[in-house]
């Protein structure tokens, strides 16, 4: 009787789903490079909660030649996929060393530039490069334990993982990290660049300076970074290897570039932090929050809400907005307004063709590295560090423009869609001003993954272990029904 019953279910369940979807859209392929900041997981989270009929993600390659260290960067990853019950999603890592001192990229080797320019810049915290590694403690308290784990030199490359993806099929690729990973793969699988169908980048300052009324001290300039004297046009991601990033703008595949002038009219504001506060439905919201209230709490100044902005997590946004839109026009958006500029990266500083022992493109090679030309854009002084003497200029803003997305003509121009700020609240009595932060708190404080999926508790530590280790199949049915709009059809 019941095996009847069940079978006419699923038998009405099936032609609703025939009748309401007779020519279902393959889900969008999506691959991930991240670098694994506190913002880049709220933005896989935010990913990771979007319908997967609709958005697949397939890989990610975790980046670390930038923001955090390999074994604790992989394994927060491992955490996330575990909590979210993806331990399907295979994760490379690149950027663990693989460069020798001459810009000599090893077989998997993972950067265009070497020298951990990025790191240097990435502000220390109290512990050092330790509480970014660690989430300051609140990866280990609240997430549950996934069962994969980083081990050295077995760990799969970036290289790898982003050539099953890739080679697997069209793909999208977003980048919230440098563009190492990225730029290393189109140069070793060319014949695999048309299997990406667009790039989607946070990246880059081109017009960047703040809106009218803000007061921060990032407004003074372009870039954004930490000791910025020296070089007051980059920005981190950029920064982090130019020269990758130059490879990837000028790749030929479609770009759509979220840089600093579009993430800084998104600051994480106070009405948005306790709009998030009071919305802690999942699981997923509760360690969002909490990890964001750290951030806060350590923050190094009184500047938190003018200076921690929707970085990564809005380039989501918006990429899966112009996903959604693809069929309309390009700079049509839910979350931001976007343009069409020329572009390049700044690589090096002119005077060109000139060899101070800097640039590791060009000195003491007989030929360049990567095909680059002796006298050309890349053959300039390459800022060493952030103290270098080169780019300090007396009583004034340093000269070094490495990692400077420019708008510029000519040969040297590619064209990018660029989003130039956050559009504003359609909902006028909303405290919030930007469309992204209610959709945002929808995606990731709201949603069915945490009904369905059971929440087991360690009552021995009285904390939350594992999420979703089975499904509930109630609460399924009742999402099921919902969709279908048959209310007699629920489970009972
Ligand atoms: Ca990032």
């Amino acid at each position: 009787m019941m095996f009847g019953r069940v079978l006419w279910m699923l038998t009405v369940i099936g032609c609703f789903r025939v009748l309401l979807n007779p020519v279902e859209a393959q889900p969008r392929r999506i691959l991930v490079d991240t670098d694994v900041d506190t913002d880049d997981v709220l933005a896989l989270l935010y990913l990771l909660k979007q319908s997967k009929t609709e958005f697949d993600l397939t890989a990610i390659s975790v980046n670390v030649n930038g923001w955090s260290d390999a074994g604790h960067a992989v394994n927060y990853v491992y955490d996330i996929l575990a909590m979210m019950d993806r331990n399907d999603i295979p994760v490379g890592v690149g950027g663990e060393g693989g460069i020798l001192p001459n810009g000599t990229i090893l077989p998997n080797g993972d950067s265009t530039a070497g020298g951990c320019r990025y790191k240097q810049a990435v502000p220390p915290g109290q512990h050092g490069h330790l509480d970014i590694n660690t989430n300051y403690g609140v990866r280990r308290a609240l997430l549950p334990q996934g069962d994969r784990k980083y081990v050295p030199l077995q760990q799969p490359t970036a290289q790898q993982v982003m050539k099953d993806a890739i080679s697997a099929g069209p793909i999208t690729v977003l980048n919230m990290g440098t563009h190492s990973n990225l730029a290393v793969f189109l140069m070793t699988n060319p014949s695999l660049k048309k299997n990406i169908e667009h790039i989607y980048a946070m990246g880059g300052a081109v017009r960047s300076t703040c809106s009218e009324n803000a007061t921060s001290v990032l407004c003074g300039d372009i870039g954004n970074l930490f000791r910025q004297d020296i070089n007051p046009y980059a920005e981190f991601n950029i920064f982090g290897d130019p020269f990758a990033a130059y490879t990837v703008l000028h790749s030929g595949i479609p770009v759509t570039l979220v840089p600093l002038d579009a993430t800084r009219t998104i600051p994480l504001d106070e009405p948005f932090f306790k709009a998030f506060e009071q919305k802690q439905d999942t699981y997923e919201a509760q360690y969002s929050f909490q990890s964001l209230k750290m951030v806060r709490d350590t923050w190094p100044n009184d500047e938190f809400y003018k200076q921690f902005c929707m970085w990564d997590s809005f380039m989501v946004g918006v990429a899966l907005s112009q996903m959604r839109s693809s069929e309309r026009d390009d700079k049509e958006n839910e979350f931001a307004k976007l343009e069409y500029m020329n572009l390049t990266v700044i690589t090096s500083n002119r005077p060109y063709g000139i060899s101070d022992g800097s640039n590791p493109l060009i000195d003491g090679r007989l030929i360049p590295k990567f095909g680059v030309q002796k006298n050309g854009v890349h053959s300039g002084h390459v800022q060493m560090g952030m103290e270098d003497p080169f780019c300090l200029v007396k009583e004034g803003k340093g000269k070094c423009q490495d990692g400077y997305t420019k708008e510029t003509t000519g040969a040297e121009a590619v064209t990018v869609l660029v989003a130039t700020e956050a559009k504003r609240d359609h909902d006028s009595n909303s405290t919030r001003v930007k469309d992204f932060y209610d959709n945002f708190l929808d995606v990731v404080a709201v949603g069915d993954v945490s009904v369905i999926g059971q929440l087991l508790v360690d009552e021995h530590q009285s904390k939350m272990v594992k999420i979703l280790s089975s499904v509930n199949p109630k609460a399924y049915h009742e999402e099921f029904a919902n969709i279908l709009g048959e209310q007699k059809q629920s489970a009972s």
